[in-house]
Parts: C-alpha cells; structure tokens; sequence
C-alpha cells in the first residue's frame, strides 16, 4: 500500500561507484538521509579516505573500497566483500564516469577505448556483479547515471556520447531481461551540474567575464542557470525507493528543462 514510508530506504544497502564527491557523494548523501546503508567505491585510495571523512562529517557511516570499475576481478572482489561485511546490495548507482573532450578527428583509438571502458562497460560489469544478489533477494534497484548526451551530440565528447547513450541502451535491456526478477533499472540523465567534472566549462576569462560555454548553458537552459548536485537527490532517492516499482527502464532528465527546449527564438 502506498504511503509515506514508500520512500523509505531504511535497512536497504546502497552501493554508488565513484561517490568520493560530486553527483554520488550528493546521491549517496540523500540516501542515508532515508536510511539506507551507504557503500561506495573509489579508484584511488586517497580518494576513499577523502569520501569517508566527506560522510563521517555529515554524520555519515560509509563503508569505502578502493575499486577499479573496469576490472571485472576486482569488481567481483569488491562485490563479495559488500555482501559479507554489509549486506547484498539492494540499490546500485552505476556513477563512476570520466570524460574527455577532444575533437574526434584528433582523437586516439586508445582514448576513446577508455571512455567507454569506464562509462560503459563498468556499468555491465558493476551490474552483473550486483544481480545474482538481488535476485536472490527477490528485489533490486539500478540507476544509470546518464547524461544530455544520452540524447544529444556536440562538438568534442564522441566518446562519452556514445558511452552514455549505450548506457541508456543498457538501462532499458537490463530492464527487459530481469523485470520479471522485481528489478527496476533506470537511468538518471542529469542537466549540466556544477561538479569538478565540469570546471573548466566554467572557468572565469582573464577579464572576469563568464566562461562562453557557461554562458551557452545558461541561455539553453530553461531554467537559466547550473543544475547543483542538490538537484539531482529527490530524482534518485525515488528511483531507488518502492515509490517507483512500476517504474522500469526509464531515463528521467533532471535538466532544468534542456532537453524540451529548442533555444532563445532571435
Ligand atoms: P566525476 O568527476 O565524473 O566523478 C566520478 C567519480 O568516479 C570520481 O570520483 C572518479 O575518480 C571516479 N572514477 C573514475 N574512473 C573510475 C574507475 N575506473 N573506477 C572507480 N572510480 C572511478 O564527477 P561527477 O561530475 O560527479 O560525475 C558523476 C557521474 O555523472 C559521471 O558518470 C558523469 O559522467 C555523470 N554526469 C555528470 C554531469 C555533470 O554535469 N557534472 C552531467 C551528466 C552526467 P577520479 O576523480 O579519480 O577520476
Ligand atoms: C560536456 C559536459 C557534459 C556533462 C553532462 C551533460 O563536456 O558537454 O561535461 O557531457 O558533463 O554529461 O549531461
């Protein structure tokens, strides 16, 4: 039935790659905020200390692994040890992500290899890690971290674009291939967010002036400015709450619009 607690995570263990900072650290927060267990994984382990005194100050116990998300040994590793010393993993955020922005023709074979390594062949892996557990359990719950460019191109990003529109590819097939298992996988397609990840588009000019890049986001978004990680918390915490359980294989865009606009008319 539904009621208030439908959003409750209490007692349900939230495994989110690469939360040290930025988008899953903020993810990760608002889950503990409903109760969930918090555990997340890191590449560097400077990085994992860093996210374990980030929790530890906002009243957060986190369990932290140093993890790579491409290495499927390491991945299985680190999944096993979850299940052991916390508990199976009811809720995965596939967030670890990188991105390079190079101009295709310029572009090396080896670098575009990377990209999709991290931000789409983890994802596969982190996932098949994850599912014989929450079928097990009986229920499971996966999010995506997608991206505008799930949908959209632009110059410089060939790789992660076509990284994170395969992750929406894999969202919808996890969805098809194991909702008959109650498990709902789908994806979270945020807007352009103020994280390090996106600095350099932000950098002040040596006038002072606005970055032209800030000021293109700021002009095709709707809602006239950034998205901030704070943004992207209610979208994930009810993804990953009983509140959608009829919710499956869908990306919801949390944009600021972006995507429904077609820009300032001249
Ligand atoms: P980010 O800089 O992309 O942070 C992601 C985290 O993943 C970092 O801690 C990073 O460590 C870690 N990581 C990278 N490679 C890894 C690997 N192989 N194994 C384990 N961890 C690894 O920050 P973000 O901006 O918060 O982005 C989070 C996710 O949201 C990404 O998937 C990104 O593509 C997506 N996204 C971001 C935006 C935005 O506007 N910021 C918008 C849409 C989607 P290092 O610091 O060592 O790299
Ligand atoms: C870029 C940005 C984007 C965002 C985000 C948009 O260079 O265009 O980094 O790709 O990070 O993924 O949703």
């Amino acid at each position: 039935m539904f009621n208030t607690d439908s959003f409750s995570l209490k007692g349900k263990t939230a495994f989110i790659t690469g939360a040290s900072y930025g988008i899953g650290f903020a993810i990760a927060t608002a889950f503990a905020k409903y109760g969930a267990k918090i555990v997340f994984n890191d590449i560097k382990p400077e990085l994992v200390e860093k996210g374990l005194a980030a929790y530890k100050e906002q009243g957060i116990t986190a369990y932290g692994y140093v993890c790579d998300v491409t290495d499927e040994a390491q991945v299985a590793e680190t999944v096993a040890k979850i299940e052991k010393e916390v508990g199976t993993v009811d809720i995965l955020v596939n967030n670890a992500g990188i991105i390079k922005r190079i101009p295709m023709i310029e572009m090396s074979a080896a670098e575009f290899r990377q990209v999709i390594d991290v931000d789409l062949n983890a994802p596969f892996i982190v996932s098949k890690a994850v599912i014989p557990g929450m079928i097990k359990n009986g229920h499971g719950k996966i999010i995506n971290i997608c991206s505008m460019m799930s949908e959209l191109g632009r110059e410089t990003v060939s790789a992660y674009a076509a990284a994170k529109g395969g992750l929406k590819m894999l969202t919808r097939n996890i969805c098809s291939e194991y909702g008959h298992a109650n498990i709902q996988c789908n994806g979270i397609g945020p807007g352009y967010i103020e994280t390090p990840q996106t600095a350099p588009l932000r950098e002040r000019q040596a006038d002072g002036s606005r970055h032209p890049f800030d000021a293109f986001i700021v002009a095709k978004t709707p809602a006239e400015r950034w998205g901030t990680t704070e943004d992207l918390m209610g979208p994930a915490v009810f993804l990953a709450s009983d509140a959608s359980n009829f919710v499956n294989g869908h990306v919801l865009y949390v944009d600021g619009g972006i995507l429904a606009y077609i820009g300032k008319q001249p």
